[in-house]
């Protein structure tokens, strides 16, 4: 097995003729900023280093996993010890009960969980949940956010979709039915209401007319995919209203926020209990895990208990749950201020860097994941962040890198903190910045 493989070029031509776009995810193509992506051999805390021996400082953190940094010392160590005794059993294992404790004691609203191999997997099956419970067939979500690639999901999605400029433009304030991706039969997507985020009155307007048809409405409390938004005060709890009054459920997509922006999520946050919560990401400290879960009797409803079918060959996988388990470990009050102090100092230089330059950008953050977006106006929704000028930021982005600095090749996505990284990365990242808004 060749180790040595030769510069990211050569490896990209090789990866074009043998997986699509070479890549195996579409965003980590850089479509949306050009130029050939790096092809990435090591990471250590908040560096990583790619096959032509360029070092960066990481601000993707394999979307939102990574927030204590790359090849954490615990996690490795455990994922070896865990390795060592065997990698999977399809068997039940101590370490998935040790995993699902931690998320029902640490997640206000989940009383029961399953744990899945994707936040895809998470966000269909607390789907198939909410229409098996409720016996209706219409789901609603927000233009901009993004549950993963299942066909449902896959209207007007942010994230990829987003980002690769697919997303369906037509509709009034609500719309249904118009697939953000080949594939997708319209009779599915149709059953997909899609609203704008941020906006209560849409909703209202979309619950009035077709509230008794809908089964769930499922959120990014705090979206990260389409670049970060953050919910207007109320808007949550509106929503949670409307859904309450038409018999609805509310889904609340924590796979980026889940123990990110909090211990217990956004909803621990906002005080807020949604009927069933989706997980992935950090619960996987880079290993692949996601996880649904909530009201018991929602979750009786899933086999072999109940009704709903869902299964997965590498669920609750001991070498995943490990990895979660000590990323989990390091998560305490202490590990979550430093992050909000360190998402405040990148935040704040980035602000002053365009504020000196004399460019307009708006920096949304929650705790540990923010977006800078190329505008001058709020961005508080998916047409609000489309304003921005995607083309800035992509020489935004090749500007960074130049300067040994990676983030998200996207406007369209979180850029994340972890706690591996120190204010003098942040000052560097900051100095960075000011000498590329001003370029
Ligand atoms: P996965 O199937 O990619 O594990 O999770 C899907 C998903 C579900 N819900 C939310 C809120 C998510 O953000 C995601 C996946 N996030 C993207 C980045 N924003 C993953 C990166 C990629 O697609 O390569």
């Amino acid at each position: 097995m060749s180790l040595s493989p030769g510069s990211s070029e050569a490896l990209y031509a090789e990866a074009c003729r043998l997986m699509p776009g070479g890549v195996s995810s579409p965003v980590r193509a850089y479509r949306a900023v050009g130029g050939t992506p790096p092809f990435l051999v090591r990471g250590a805390g908040a560096q990583v280093w790619d096959v032509d021996g360029r070092a960066y400082l990481d601000y993707v953190g394999s979307w939102g996993p990574l927030i204590a940094g790359h090849a954490h010392p615990a996690v490795v160590r455990g994922v070896t010890e865990t390795a060592a005794r065997g990698s999977s059993f399809g068997a039940p294992t101590p370490l998935e009960v040790a995993l699902a404790r931690t998320i029902v004691a640490s997640v206000p609203s989940i009383e029961m969980v399953r744990l899945v191999s994707s936040g895809t997997e998470a966000a269909m099956s607390a789907l198939r949940v909410a229409r098996a419970a409720t016996g209706r067939r219409a789901i609603v979500k927000f233009d901009g956010c993004y549950h993963g690639h299942a066909d449902a999901l896959l209207v007007r999605a942010g994230s990829g979709v987003m980002t690769l400029d697919v997303a369906a433009r037509s509709g009034g304030p609500w719309a249904s039915g118009v697939p953000a991706s080949a594939g997708v039969p319209p009779e599915v997507a149709t059953l997909t209401f899609t609203l704008p985020f941020n906006d209560l009155d849409a909703a209202e307007g979309l619950f009035r007319q077709r509230g008794e048809e809908i089964a769930a409405v499922i959120v990014e409390p705090i979206p990260g995919n389409m670049g970060v938004v953050l919910p207007r005060p109320g808007f949550l709890e509106g929503i949670c209203g409307l859904c309450e009054r038409a018999g609805a459920l509310v889904i609340f997509d924590e796979v980026i926020t889940g123990f990110r922006v909090a211990r217990g999520g956004a909803q621990a946050l906002y005080g807020i209990r949604p009927q069933l919560t989706c997980l992935g990401k950090v619960i996987g400290g880079g290993f692949p895990v996601g996880a649904y879960g909530g009201r018991r009797d929602l979750m009786g409803q899933v086999a072999p208990l109940g009704p709903v079918y869902q299964a997965g060959t590498l669920s609750g996988n001991p070498v995943a749950m490990r990895a979660g388990l000590e990323t989990l470990a390091l998560l305490d009050d202490a590990a979550y201020r430093r992050l909000d102090e360190l998402g405040g100092a990148l935040a704040d230089g980035l602000r002053d860097a365009a504020r000196r330059a004399g460019t307009a950008l708006v920096v949304n953050r929650a705790g540990s994941m923010l977006t800078p977006f190329f505008t001058a106006e709020p961005v508080v929704d998916a047409e609000s962040a489309r304003r921005a000028d995607v083309a800035r930021y992509a020489r935004f982005f090749h500007a960074l890198r130049e300067r040994g600095i990676l983030v998200p090749p996207s406007q369209f996505e979180a850029w994340f903190v972890s706690l591996a990284h120190t204010e003098e990365d942040l000052r560097r990242t900051c100095d960075a910045a000011a000498a590329a808004l001003a370029a």
